[in-house]
């Protein structure tokens, strides 16, 4: 995956609130290009492995079941400069924290029901991307 691209999921409050539509016009009209998407739900197993980095944080059990909890929407995104670019688009972790216009202000429901995921790092974007989506899902 080249390096102006991110990856995104729509998290499950953010499905279950009904904000799925306007959160992707939210980051459609910010100028990324939709190069793979679907709606799908993560298995506990899959949950896991994704967040395995935060695996001895105190919240990490909590995250699993929130992220198993209900349908994501998946995405992978292009644009200059995609990975920080869409880091701001989401605004902070914490919506009480995050600026503005943000989706995450507009749309979060707390620090762990945060409704979007952003990679953090082009090399995270790229492990991410592949983690949801085979080759041939991928324009
Ligand atoms: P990020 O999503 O803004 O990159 P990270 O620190 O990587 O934030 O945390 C990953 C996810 O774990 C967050 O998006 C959120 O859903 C959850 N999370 C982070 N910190 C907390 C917390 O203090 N309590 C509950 N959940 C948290
Ligand atoms: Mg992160």
């Amino acid at each position: 995956m080249a390096t102006n691209r991110t990856f995104t999921m729509l998290k499950p409050d953010a499905i279950e609130n009904g904000y799925a539509g306007k959160i992707l016009d939210m980051i459609i009209q910010a100028g990324f290009e939709i190069k793979a998407m679907k709606l799908t739900r993560l298995t506990t197993e899959q949950a896991q492995k994704f967040y395995e980095v935060h695996a001895e944080r105190p919240f990490y059990g909590e995250l699993v079941e929130y992220m198993t909890s209900g349908p994501i929407v998946a995405a992978i995104l292009e644009k200059e400069n995609a990975v920080a670019d869409f880091r701001t688009l989401i605004g902070a972790t914490d919506p009480a924290e995050a600026a503005e216009g943000t989706i995450r202000k507009n749309y979060a429901e707390s620090k762990g029901r945060n409704a979007v995921h952003g990679s953090d790092s082009d090399e995270n974007a790229e492990i991410e991307g592949i983690f949801h989506f085979s080759s041939s899902e991928i324009l």
